[in-house]
């Protein structure tokens, strides 16, 4: 019985909601939420996002937090008395859980300034110019 009280209360304090995506997971995840409009721009952000995190949403590198690795300071704020004063109005911490449609917003308004991704280094490096056909390759995503 102790045992069992202590897993419960192990449960409730647990920090919830890291989560590694599969491949086509996310880019299911990413297309329904429309960052991804044809095969070859949800090609685009699956290889950035597996470049910036392996699909990771708990990734945190220095000031980077999340599957798209989404810096703080100008996007997301550490910090909660300044979190809805960056341009994503939001913490940091909130790109590391396993609920990314809130990293999808964020993602899509530094796309809107920064086309194309060239603001996001992982994809100049790993998939600029390269055929990202297999980041969504078997998921059955467009017809
Ligand atoms: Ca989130």
């Amino acid at each position: 019985m102790k045992a069992l009280v202590l897993t419960f209360l192990f449960l409730l304090i647990a920090p919830s909601g890291a989560k590694i995506f599969s491949r086509c997971e996310l880019a299911s995840v990413l297309k329904q939420n429309k960052l991804g409009y044809n095969p070859d721009h949800l090609g685009q952000w699956m290889c950035y996002a597996y470049y910036a995190s392996k699909f990771n949403t708990e990734a945190v590198h220095g000031r980077s937090y999340g599957i798209f690795q989404i810096e703080s300071i100008t996007w997301c704020s550490e910090n909660l008395t300044f979190g809805r004063y960056s341009r994503c109005q939001t913490l940091c911490s909130a790109f590391t859980d396993d609920d990314i449609t809130d990293d999808i917003a964020c993602a899509m308004i530094i796309a809107s300034e920064h086309m194309p991704l060239t603001f996001f280094w992982p994809w100049v490096a790993n998939c600029r110019g390269k055929n990202l056909s297999k980041w969504i390759r078997g998921c059955n995503l467009f017809d």
